[in-house]
């Protein structure tokens, strides 16, 4: 790359102009996406900068404790939450919300209600908070369905009825991956200017991966196709080289690498848990939309992950996704312990 002539870069895409663009391909669009994608940005903007102050806080003795208001310091997922809150409820675009943090789905008031229904995790990986690991707010858009009053099954549907979907990743530095179903791109927060910039356009899958991600703490509980996956992943019988194991414990983490390096990120059920443990509407169906829109596969052992249809807001799926060959294994394997 010529860094002398991006650092003269006057010409930038960022996130707002993209939206627009891509807007401008349905003539009839009236801008509502664009404005309550605007919103979200806004959202994963407060959360960036108050996750990157939260160990200062600590250190300062706030955290957990009681501010100069004297008010009780939020925890950071509280307050990512309430934060995400107001940013899609203040669109005026919104109808129904379900957030990780609320039991109950959220339905926005007749005066600023509108046609979308958003399902997020505001801060999500949130054990890995306090070690600085990265940690991420995953969303999920659905638009009404004609003559729909907004009600909780306008959000039971299945992943494949998404509009739009991505992720925001608080690490070394804040990185927002986001598609409207066209395609998957990548933006980074330039906090000179406040704004996300395109800096991994069209991002694809790469066919074939060399890493595989579990947590094989697990590995105990596991079925059989996932055992074997694994340990085929370790000892391959082809005599290609084995895979490296990389697991970070924090979905919007893992799924980043897995993106843009390829291999497998899988949260498998088990005996324990025969459901798994990421939930449908706000972790398996956007992640799984973005790894599709980028050329991936997602598959939850069954079926194709984005064709479940949730019974509940909160429910559970296993999940396998990543690169398409890696997840054809995977796919094999259950298919012949079935036949
Ligand atoms: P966390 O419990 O830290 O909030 O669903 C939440 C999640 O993290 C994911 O981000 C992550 O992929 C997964 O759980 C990690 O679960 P294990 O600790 O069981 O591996």
């Amino acid at each position: 790359m010529d860094h002398a002539a991006d650092a003269m870069r006057t010409d930038l895409m960022t996130i707002t102009r993209h939206v627009l663009n891509e807007q401008s391909r349905f003539p009839e669009a009236r801008g509502d996406l664009t404005i309550l994608l605007n919103n979200i940005v806004l959202g994963c903007k407060f959360v960036c900068s108050s996750v990157s102050k939260a160990g200062l806080a600590k250190l300062i003795g706030l955290a957990g404790e009681t501010n100069v208001q004297g008010e009780e310091q939020k925890k950071l997922d509280v307050l990512s939450n309430h934060v995400f809150i107001n940013a899609l409820v203040s669109s005026g675009r919104t109808n129904v919300l379900v957030s990780e943090e609320n039991e109950e789905a959220i339905f926005v008031e007749s005066s600023k209600r509108g046609r979308y229904c958003v399902v997020f995790d505001p801060l999500d990986g949130s054990s890995n908070i306090d070690c600085g690991v990265s940690i991420g707010t995953i969303f999920g858009i659905y638009m009404l369905k004609e003559g729909a009053s907004g009600t909780v099954e306008d959000v039971l549907q299945p992943g494949t009825a998404m509009l739009a979907a991505g992720y925001c990743m608080y690490g070394s530095s804040c990185t927002l991956v986001l598609s409207t179903g066209a395609g998957v791109n990548g933006f980074t927060l330039d906090p000179s200017l406040g704004e996300f910039i395109l800096t991994h356009p069209n991002i694809k899958i790469p066919k074939k991966g060399k890493i595989y991600s579990v947590n094989e703490g697990n590995a105990k509980h596991w079925d059989g196709p996932t055992t074997k996956y694994v340990e085929n992943a370790k000892f391959p019988k082809d005599g290609s080289s084995p895979k490296s194991l990389r697991y970070i414990g924090s979905m919007v983490a893992d799924v980043h690498r897995t993106l843009l390096y390829g291999g497998i990120f899988m949260y498998p059920g088990d005996k324990k848990s025969p459901k798994g443990k990421l939930r449908v509407l706000y972790e398996v169906f956007p992640m799984s939309f973005l790894v599709e829109q980028a050329g991936g596969q997602s598959f939850t052992g069954k079926q194709r992950a984005l064709e479940l249809v949730p019974a509940h807001i909160h429910d559970r799926s296993p999940i396998f996704l990543g690169s398409s060959d890696d997840v054809e294994e995977i796919k094999a394997l259950y298919a012949a312990e079935s036949a």
